[in-house]
Protein backbone atom coordinates (compact mmCIF):
# COMPACT_ATOMS: atom_id res chain seq x y z
CA UNK A 1 0.00 0.00 0.00
CA UNK A 2 2.46 2.61 0.72
CA UNK A 3 4.89 2.06 -2.27
CA UNK A 4 1.35 2.11 -4.56
CA UNK A 5 0.48 5.41 -2.47
CA UNK A 6 4.39 6.93 -3.07
CA UNK A 7 3.43 6.23 -6.50
CA UNK A 8 0.55 7.17 -7.16
CA UNK A 9 1.51 10.35 -5.41
CA UNK A 10 4.66 10.98 -7.25
CA UNK A 11 2.86 10.46 -10.73
CA UNK A 12 0.40 12.84 -10.16
CA UNK A 13 -2.60 10.95 -8.79
CA UNK A 14 -3.49 12.72 -5.32
CA UNK A 15 -5.29 10.32 -2.92
CA UNK A 16 -8.39 11.30 -1.03
CA UNK A 17 -7.57 13.37 2.61
CA UNK A 18 -7.04 10.91 4.84
CA UNK A 19 -4.60 9.89 2.51
CA UNK A 20 -2.41 12.94 1.53
CA UNK A 21 0.58 13.30 3.31
CA UNK A 22 2.72 15.91 3.87
CA UNK A 23 4.17 15.60 -0.34
CA UNK A 24 1.36 17.51 -1.35
CA UNK A 25 0.94 21.15 -1.14
CA UNK A 26 -2.42 22.57 -0.38
CA UNK A 27 -3.58 25.48 -2.75
CA UNK A 28 -5.65 27.48 -0.97
CA UNK A 29 -9.21 27.76 -2.28
CA UNK A 30 -12.44 29.85 -1.35
CA UNK A 31 -15.10 29.26 0.98
CA UNK A 32 -17.99 28.69 -0.12
CA UNK A 33 -21.32 28.00 1.97
CA UNK A 34 -22.83 24.46 1.37
CA UNK A 35 -26.33 23.13 0.72
CA UNK A 36 -25.57 20.84 3.11
CA UNK A 37 -27.57 17.58 3.52
CA UNK A 38 -26.93 15.01 6.09
CA UNK A 39 -25.67 11.99 4.72
CA UNK A 40 -25.63 8.22 6.09
CA UNK A 41 -23.27 7.27 8.89
CA UNK A 42 -20.48 5.30 7.48
CA UNK A 43 -20.33 6.48 3.91
CA UNK A 44 -17.19 7.11 1.97
CA UNK A 45 -16.25 10.47 1.03
CA UNK A 46 -13.40 11.79 -0.85
CA UNK A 47 -11.46 14.81 -1.01
CA UNK A 48 -9.36 16.23 -3.71
CA UNK A 49 -6.08 17.39 -4.39
CA UNK A 50 -6.66 21.45 -3.94
CA UNK A 51 -7.66 21.92 -0.60
CA UNK A 52 -9.01 24.91 0.49
CA UNK A 53 -8.74 25.87 3.95
CA UNK A 54 -11.77 27.72 4.72
CA UNK A 55 -14.39 25.18 4.77
CA UNK A 56 -16.01 23.84 7.71
CA UNK A 57 -17.30 20.47 8.39
CA UNK A 58 -21.11 19.64 8.45
CA UNK A 59 -21.63 16.32 7.59
CA UNK A 60 -23.55 14.25 9.42
CA UNK A 61 -21.11 11.47 9.61
CA UNK A 62 -18.38 13.25 11.16
CA UNK A 63 -15.98 11.49 13.47
CA UNK A 64 -17.48 7.94 12.01
CA UNK A 65 -15.35 5.73 10.17
CA UNK A 66 -16.50 2.95 7.94
CA UNK A 67 -15.20 -0.62 9.04
CA UNK A 68 -13.75 -1.21 4.88
CA UNK A 69 -12.29 1.64 3.56
CA UNK A 70 -12.01 0.81 0.41
CA UNK A 71 -9.21 2.13 -2.27
CA UNK A 72 -6.23 3.78 -2.59
CA UNK A 73 -7.93 6.83 -3.39
CA UNK A 74 -10.59 6.52 -1.31
CA UNK A 75 -10.72 6.65 2.53
CA UNK A 76 -12.88 7.05 4.87
CA UNK A 77 -12.93 10.67 5.92
CA UNK A 78 -14.32 11.86 9.38
CA UNK A 79 -13.24 15.27 8.95
CA UNK A 80 -14.41 15.35 5.32
CA UNK A 81 -15.74 18.35 3.50
CA UNK A 82 -18.34 20.55 4.18
CA UNK A 83 -21.14 20.30 1.79
CA UNK A 84 -22.25 16.66 0.93
CA UNK A 85 -24.90 17.14 -1.45
CA UNK A 86 -26.14 19.61 -4.03
CA UNK A 87 -23.95 20.93 -6.33
CA UNK A 88 -21.85 24.37 -5.76
CA UNK A 89 -23.71 27.25 -5.63
CA UNK A 90 -22.89 29.97 -8.59
CA UNK A 91 -20.23 31.78 -6.48
CA UNK A 92 -19.00 28.53 -5.88
CA UNK A 93 -15.09 28.19 -6.25
CA UNK A 94 -12.76 25.16 -5.87
CA UNK A 95 -13.32 23.24 -2.59
CA UNK A 96 -11.71 20.80 -0.73
CA UNK A 97 -10.78 20.42 2.71
CA UNK A 98 -6.92 20.36 3.95
CA UNK A 99 -4.69 16.97 4.36
CA UNK A 100 -4.44 15.41 7.12
CA UNK A 101 -1.49 12.42 8.05
CA UNK A 102 -3.65 10.19 9.26
CA UNK A 103 -2.73 6.33 8.25
CA UNK A 104 -3.62 5.07 4.70
CA UNK A 105 -5.99 2.54 4.19
CA UNK A 106 -5.92 -0.61 3.45
CA UNK A 107 -7.32 -1.96 -0.35
CA UNK A 108 -8.02 -3.91 -3.10
CA UNK A 109 -9.18 -1.93 -5.94
CA UNK A 110 -7.16 -0.65 -8.50
CA UNK A 111 -5.69 2.29 -9.03
CA UNK A 112 -5.11 4.03 -12.37
CA UNK A 113 -3.36 7.39 -13.23
CA UNK A 114 -3.30 8.86 -16.80
CA UNK A 115 -1.79 9.79 -19.46
CA UNK A 116 -2.59 12.34 -21.80
CA UNK A 117 -2.71 11.95 -25.07
CA UNK A 118 -4.48 15.21 -26.98
CA UNK A 119 -5.14 18.57 -25.21
CA UNK A 120 -7.58 20.77 -26.44
CA UNK A 121 -8.41 24.30 -25.80
CA UNK A 122 -12.20 24.88 -23.72
CA UNK A 123 -13.98 27.46 -23.32
CA UNK A 124 -13.34 28.98 -19.60
CA UNK A 125 -16.31 30.29 -19.25
CA UNK A 126 -17.99 27.25 -19.45
CA UNK A 127 -18.85 25.91 -15.93
CA UNK A 128 -19.18 22.23 -17.72
CA UNK A 129 -22.23 20.18 -15.77
CA UNK A 130 -22.34 17.93 -18.79
CA UNK A 131 -19.84 16.47 -21.25
CA UNK A 132 -20.67 13.80 -24.33
CA UNK A 133 -19.18 12.98 -27.75
CA UNK A 134 -21.39 11.42 -30.34
CA UNK A 135 -20.56 10.81 -34.18
CA UNK A 136 -17.73 13.36 -33.90
CA UNK A 137 -18.74 16.29 -31.85
CA UNK A 138 -18.36 16.98 -28.44
CA UNK A 139 -21.68 18.01 -26.42
CA UNK A 140 -21.79 20.43 -22.95
CA UNK A 141 -24.15 21.28 -20.70
CA UNK A 142 -23.06 24.17 -18.52
CA UNK A 143 -24.63 25.69 -14.94
CA UNK A 144 -25.09 28.46 -13.04
CA UNK A 145 -28.37 30.62 -12.85
CA UNK A 146 -28.87 32.94 -16.27
CA UNK A 147 -25.63 30.90 -17.65
CA UNK A 148 -26.72 27.25 -18.03
CA UNK A 149 -26.40 26.44 -21.78
CA UNK A 150 -26.26 23.53 -24.24
CA UNK A 151 -23.92 23.15 -26.48
CA UNK A 152 -22.36 21.94 -29.32
CA UNK A 153 -18.57 22.33 -29.82
CA UNK A 154 -15.65 21.40 -32.29
CA UNK A 155 -13.30 18.97 -30.06
CA UNK A 156 -10.74 20.38 -32.06
CA UNK A 157 -10.36 24.22 -31.30
CA UNK A 158 -13.09 24.24 -28.66
CA UNK A 159 -15.37 26.61 -30.77
CA UNK A 160 -18.91 26.52 -29.81
CA UNK A 161 -20.77 25.38 -33.41
CA UNK A 162 -24.33 25.75 -31.93
CA UNK A 163 -25.71 27.22 -28.37
CA UNK A 164 -28.96 26.92 -26.37
CA UNK A 165 -29.21 29.37 -23.47
CA UNK A 166 -31.68 27.89 -20.81
CA UNK A 167 -34.11 30.23 -19.20
CA UNK A 168 -32.64 31.98 -16.41
CA UNK A 169 -34.18 30.14 -13.39
CA UNK A 170 -32.60 26.81 -14.12
CA UNK A 171 -29.33 25.59 -13.57
CA UNK A 172 -28.47 23.33 -16.30
CA UNK A 173 -26.51 19.82 -15.68
CA UNK A 174 -25.48 16.37 -17.09
CA UNK A 175 -26.19 16.14 -20.54
CA UNK A 176 -26.30 12.60 -22.73
CA UNK A 177 -27.32 12.10 -26.53
CA UNK A 178 -29.81 9.29 -26.67
CA UNK A 179 -30.30 8.45 -30.69
CA UNK A 180 -31.10 11.70 -32.25
CA UNK A 181 -32.26 13.28 -28.78
CA UNK A 182 -30.34 14.96 -26.10
CA UNK A 183 -30.83 15.16 -22.98
CA UNK A 184 -30.37 17.80 -20.08
CA UNK A 185 -30.87 17.58 -16.54
CA UNK A 186 -31.21 20.74 -14.32
CA UNK A 187 -30.32 20.65 -10.49
CA UNK A 188 -33.01 21.74 -7.95
CA UNK A 189 -35.86 22.22 -10.61
CA UNK A 190 -36.93 18.85 -10.95
CA UNK A 191 -37.13 19.41 -14.88
CA UNK A 192 -35.38 17.49 -17.33
CA UNK A 193 -34.80 19.16 -21.20
CA UNK A 194 -35.56 16.91 -24.34
CA UNK A 195 -33.42 18.35 -27.38
CA UNK A 196 -33.65 17.46 -30.72
CA UNK A 197 -30.06 16.30 -31.51
CA UNK A 198 -29.43 18.62 -35.09
CA UNK A 199 -31.76 21.51 -33.86
CA UNK A 200 -31.38 22.21 -30.34
CA UNK A 201 -35.35 22.89 -30.34
CA UNK A 202 -36.72 22.09 -27.13
CA UNK A 203 -39.20 18.96 -27.69
CA UNK A 204 -40.62 17.81 -24.43
CA UNK A 205 -39.63 17.77 -20.60
CA UNK A 206 -39.98 15.33 -17.85
CA UNK A 207 -39.69 15.72 -14.51
CA UNK A 208 -38.04 13.32 -11.61
CA UNK A 209 -37.80 13.64 -7.94
CA UNK A 210 -34.47 13.82 -6.94
CA UNK A 211 -31.53 16.48 -7.56
CA UNK A 212 -30.00 16.10 -11.24
CA UNK A 213 -26.45 16.01 -11.31
CA UNK A 214 -24.66 13.86 -14.26
CA UNK A 215 -26.36 12.28 -16.77
CA UNK A 216 -25.39 8.77 -19.33
CA UNK A 217 -27.13 5.96 -20.81
CA UNK A 218 -26.09 2.43 -21.49
CA UNK A 219 -27.76 2.22 -24.65
CA UNK A 220 -30.58 0.67 -23.04
CA UNK A 221 -31.24 2.75 -20.04
CA UNK A 222 -30.83 6.86 -19.15
CA UNK A 223 -28.39 7.02 -16.27
CA UNK A 224 -28.54 9.84 -13.53
CA UNK A 225 -26.66 10.40 -10.19
CA UNK A 226 -28.64 13.06 -7.83
CA UNK A 227 -25.30 13.51 -5.78
CA UNK A 228 -25.70 10.81 -3.07
CA UNK A 229 -24.86 6.97 -3.91
CA UNK A 230 -27.42 6.13 -5.54
CA UNK A 231 -27.64 6.31 -9.80
CA UNK A 232 -31.29 5.86 -11.21
CA UNK A 233 -31.98 4.28 -14.49
CA UNK A 234 -34.73 5.33 -16.71
CA UNK A 235 -36.64 4.47 -19.48
CA UNK A 236 -35.34 6.57 -22.44
CA UNK A 237 -38.71 6.85 -24.06
CA UNK A 238 -41.01 7.30 -21.20
CA UNK A 239 -38.51 8.92 -19.02
CA UNK A 240 -39.99 7.50 -16.11
CA UNK A 241 -37.28 5.12 -12.74
CA UNK A 242 -37.47 1.99 -14.18
CA UNK A 243 -34.77 1.33 -11.29
CA UNK A 244 -31.76 2.20 -9.09
CA UNK A 245 -28.60 0.99 -7.68
CA UNK A 246 -26.24 1.70 -4.59
CA UNK A 247 -22.57 2.50 -5.63
CA UNK A 248 -20.36 1.34 -2.62
CA UNK A 249 -16.68 0.11 -2.72
CA UNK A 250 -16.47 -3.02 -0.64
CA UNK A 251 -19.98 -2.57 0.96
CA UNK A 252 -19.03 1.30 1.84
CA UNK A 253 -21.46 3.87 -0.20
CA UNK A 254 -19.60 6.39 -2.28
CA UNK A 255 -21.18 9.08 -2.18
CA UNK A 256 -21.50 12.95 -4.43
CA UNK A 257 -21.37 10.92 -7.91
CA UNK A 258 -21.38 13.62 -10.40
CA UNK A 259 -20.23 13.63 -13.97
CA UNK A 260 -21.06 10.30 -15.83
CA UNK A 261 -20.22 8.31 -18.83
CA UNK A 262 -20.48 5.13 -19.75
CA UNK A 263 -17.36 3.46 -21.05
CA UNK A 264 -17.34 -0.15 -22.25
CA UNK A 265 -19.46 -1.37 -19.98
CA UNK A 266 -18.59 0.28 -17.15
CA UNK A 267 -20.21 3.55 -15.50
CA UNK A 268 -17.68 5.91 -14.90
CA UNK A 269 -18.51 8.67 -12.42
CA UNK A 270 -16.24 11.87 -11.03
CA UNK A 271 -16.43 12.47 -7.51
CA UNK A 272 -17.53 16.18 -6.50
CA UNK A 273 -14.76 18.51 -5.19
CA UNK A 274 -12.19 15.87 -6.24
CA UNK A 275 -10.14 14.41 -9.24
CA UNK A 276 -11.15 11.23 -8.74
CA UNK A 277 -13.02 8.94 -11.31
CA UNK A 278 -15.04 6.24 -9.78
CA UNK A 279 -15.10 2.82 -12.40
CA UNK A 280 -18.47 1.23 -11.45
CA UNK A 281 -19.78 -2.39 -12.41
CA UNK A 282 -23.25 -0.82 -13.19
CA UNK A 283 -24.56 -4.73 -12.32
CA UNK A 284 -23.09 -4.89 -8.78
CA UNK A 285 -22.69 -1.34 -7.84
CA UNK A 286 -19.05 -2.17 -6.85
CA UNK A 287 -16.34 0.27 -7.52
CA UNK A 288 -13.96 -1.68 -9.38
CA UNK A 289 -11.11 0.84 -10.08
CA UNK A 290 -10.22 4.40 -8.82
CA UNK A 291 -8.71 6.80 -11.69
CA UNK A 292 -6.73 9.82 -9.91
CA UNK A 293 -6.58 12.71 -12.20
CA UNK A 294 -4.74 15.03 -10.04
CA UNK A 295 -2.28 17.72 -12.13
CA UNK A 296 -4.19 17.47 -15.20
CA UNK A 297 -3.57 21.32 -15.11
CA UNK A 298 -0.94 23.65 -15.00
CA UNK A 299 -0.57 25.92 -12.52
CA UNK A 300 -0.79 28.59 -15.32
CA UNK A 301 -3.97 26.90 -16.21
CA UNK A 302 -4.86 27.50 -12.67
CA UNK A 303 -4.75 31.25 -12.65
CA UNK A 304 -7.78 31.71 -13.91
CA UNK A 305 -10.86 31.17 -11.91
CA UNK A 306 -11.17 27.32 -12.42
CA UNK A 307 -13.28 25.42 -10.24
CA UNK A 308 -13.30 21.63 -10.19
CA UNK A 309 -12.89 18.72 -12.35
CA UNK A 310 -16.11 17.80 -14.11
CA UNK A 311 -16.99 16.65 -17.76
CA UNK A 312 -16.00 12.85 -18.87
CA UNK A 313 -16.96 11.87 -22.35
CA UNK A 314 -16.04 8.55 -24.50
CA UNK A 315 -15.58 8.60 -28.36
CA UNK A 316 -16.56 4.35 -28.66
CA UNK A 317 -15.21 4.62 -32.53
CA UNK A 318 -12.29 5.20 -31.75
CA UNK A 319 -12.13 4.59 -28.08
CA UNK A 320 -11.06 7.95 -26.78
CA UNK A 321 -11.66 9.24 -23.44
CA UNK A 322 -11.93 13.19 -22.67
CA UNK A 323 -12.46 14.82 -19.21
CA UNK A 324 -12.45 18.46 -18.21
CA UNK A 325 -13.79 20.63 -15.67
CA UNK A 326 -15.86 23.36 -14.67
CA UNK A 327 -14.12 26.68 -15.93
CA UNK A 328 -10.89 24.69 -17.04
CA UNK A 329 -9.10 26.21 -20.18
CA UNK A 330 -8.48 22.82 -21.36
CA UNK A 331 -10.18 19.70 -22.43
CA UNK A 332 -7.92 16.71 -22.14
CA UNK A 333 -7.92 13.12 -24.25
CA UNK A 334 -6.74 10.65 -21.94
CA UNK A 335 -5.62 7.05 -21.65
CA UNK A 336 -5.51 5.24 -18.21
CA UNK A 337 -2.70 3.90 -17.08
CA UNK A 338 -2.81 1.21 -14.31
CA UNK A 339 -0.82 1.63 -11.28
CA UNK A 340 1.30 -1.23 -8.71
CA1 LIG B 1 -20.58 12.47 -19.67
Amino acid sequence: MNRLLRSALGSGLVLGMTLISSGCTATPGVSESPTATAQPSGTISVAGPTPATTETPTRADAGTSPAVTPTATVAASPAATGASAGDPSPDAVTPIAGPTTDAPPETVTPIYTYQVVNVYPHDPKAFTQGLAFDEGILYEGTGLLARSSLRRVELETGQVLQLHNLPANLFGEGVTVFGDRIIQLTWKSHVGLVYDKETFERQRDFTYPTEGWGLTHDGQRLIISDGSSTLHFLDPETLEEIGWIDIHDDGVPVTRLNELEYVQGEIFANVWKTDLVARIDPETGQVVGWIGLAGLLSPEDRDGPIDVLNGIAYDPENDRLFVTGKLWPKLFEIKLVPLG
